[in-house]
């Protein structure tokens, strides 16, 4: 059986009462990876993320000696590693092409860290998963960035006092966390001040752990955990936002996670208003090698569209049905009837399908696209959030305004233009990299 792609990194709270040894995790987790590649020819290609640059911590800071603990457990880790195979002798036949060792960087380390602290185990890992954490982290580098030097400044030089709760507000709003969310973080982080003065480490850990409460609050509110499709039985997922925030790439890449991940999907073209939005969904339809259903005449009417790929789905067998929207019409209204008039049909033909209703959002606008995206929200019945172009934005706190907002669960997050820059949210692994040391 294939690897179920929507499944992974749902899993849990970090277990890590006992932290594990990562050196010795990521080490069994690397040879895995190698024997992994030398069995399958298929090359992997390297992560395409440039190694990021270090931040240069001020040398007494807590920022400093973290960094300096991950240096040396790379440098521990490379040790233990066995040297590399000695070259060819002439009497031994031309060694067949093996693919590029993973990248042993700090990267590496970081990823291994994540899995390790989320009880994964090392022999399950495959370097796509290490692949696609660096470039979450990679994507939310500048708003780290931002983070972490001003954290430096506020919590490095001792224990949290009012003042530095102040800076921290500001600090929270200009990374497009929302005034709410911030206001509640730190009501959190005073009403712990008041019992006692917390070290920077603390601090930080407290917020981090904060933030992730406000990102898993709608599963306490009845929003399920992981949103995977139900297999053997039709699951429709429509795509709803504005014009530009990255619809069609968003279902070029689910519809390349689901067939990985063994499912049966379809396409429905159903962005009639714009003749270029057929052909583009059409392309990354052959990429993901899925079918699209779409209707050649212009302006065709979407809910015909959706009619029809509901049927073509039901008689096919389909898993999963990705509905791809307009963003933009003439106007609001327009474009409201149009999404009503496309759920009435779904709730009508497919009334045996798991329906979604997933809005997405560019992080690069943040609180703007918020803003605007508050037609669909009325008129799509949303059961959750896809953010999209994590890898441009200074704002990845915006996560945590969405969230707060909509009351609705982030499901995805898209971090590049690649077929393979999507995937399931982890709230763990979104705070580690945007705020993990
Ligand atoms: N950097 C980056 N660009 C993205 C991402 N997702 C989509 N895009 C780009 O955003 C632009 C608009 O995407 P498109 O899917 O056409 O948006 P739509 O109008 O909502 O369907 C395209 O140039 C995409 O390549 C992402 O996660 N990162
Ligand atoms: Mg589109």
């Amino acid at each position: 059986m294939s690897l179920n792609w929507f499944e992974r990194g749902i899993a849990t709270t970090p277990t890590a009462d006992t932290p594990p040894d990562y050196v010795a995790w990521a080490k069994q987790a690397y040879e895995h990876i190698r024997q992994q590649q030398q069995s399958e020819p298929t090359p992997t290609p390297p992560a395409e993320a440039p190694p990021e640059e270090a931040e240069p911590p001020a040398p007494t800071s807590f920022l400093a000696r973290a960094a300096a603990l991950r240096q040396s457990r790379l440098a521990a880790l490379k040790e233990s590693l066995a040297p590399p195979a000695p070259a060819p002798t002439e009497a031994t036949p031309p060694p067949t092409p093996v693919p590029p060792a993973p990248e042993l960087d700090e990267g590496f380390l970081w990823s291994a860290e994540i899995l390790a602290a989320q009880g994964r185990k090392p022999e399950e890992v495959t370097l796509e998963e290490i692949n696609w954490l660096q470039k979450l982290r990679q994507g939310l580098a500048k708003t780290r960035r931002n983070l972490l030097n001003q954290l430096k400044a506020i919590v490095g030089q001792g224990p949290l006092d009012e003042r530095a709760v102040t800076e921290l507000e500001t600090l929270l709003l200009q990374a497009d966390v929302g005034v709410t969310v911030t206001d509640w973080v730190i009501q959190q982080i005073q009403a712990q001040i008041r019992r006692e003065a917390l070290p920077p480490e603390v601090a930080l850990k407290l917020m981090g752990g904060l933030l992730r409460q406000v990102l898993e609050r709608p599963y306490q509110q009845g929003h399920p955990r992981n949103l995977t499709p139900l297999p053997g039985q039709l699951n429709l997922w429509l795509i709803t936002g504005v014009n530009g925030v990255g619809k069609t790439t968003t279902i070029g890449k689910l519809a390349h996670l689901a067939t990985k991940s063994g499912y049966k999907c379809l396409i429905a073209a159903a962005d009639t208003f714009r003749a270029a939005a057929v052909e583009q969904v059409k392309i990354w339809g052959e990429r993901a090698g899925v079918e699209v259903i779409s209707n050649p005449s212009p302006n065709a009417d979407p809910a015909a569209v959706v009619f029809d790929a509901i049927s073509a789905a039901q008689a096919r067998g389909v898993e999963l049905l990705l509905v791809d929207t307009a963003g933009r019409l003439q106007n609001k209204q327009n474009l409201m009837a149009e999404l009503q008039k496309v759920r009435r049909i779904i709730d009508k033909k497919a009334t045996n399908a798991k329906v979604e209703s997933l809005l997405v959002l560019d992080a690069t606008l943040g609180q703007n696209g918020l803003r605007q995206a508050q037609v669909f929200t009325e008129a799509a019945q949303l059961t959750g959030v896809i953010l999209t172009k994590l890898d441009g934005t200074a704002r990845g706190g915006i996560a945590l305004a969405i969230t707060q907002e909509l009351g609705l669960p982030i499901r995805f997050i898209g971090a590049g233009e690649g077929m393979m820059d999507l995937r399931p949210f982890s709230s763990y692994e979104f705070v580690e990299a945007l705020m993990g040391i």
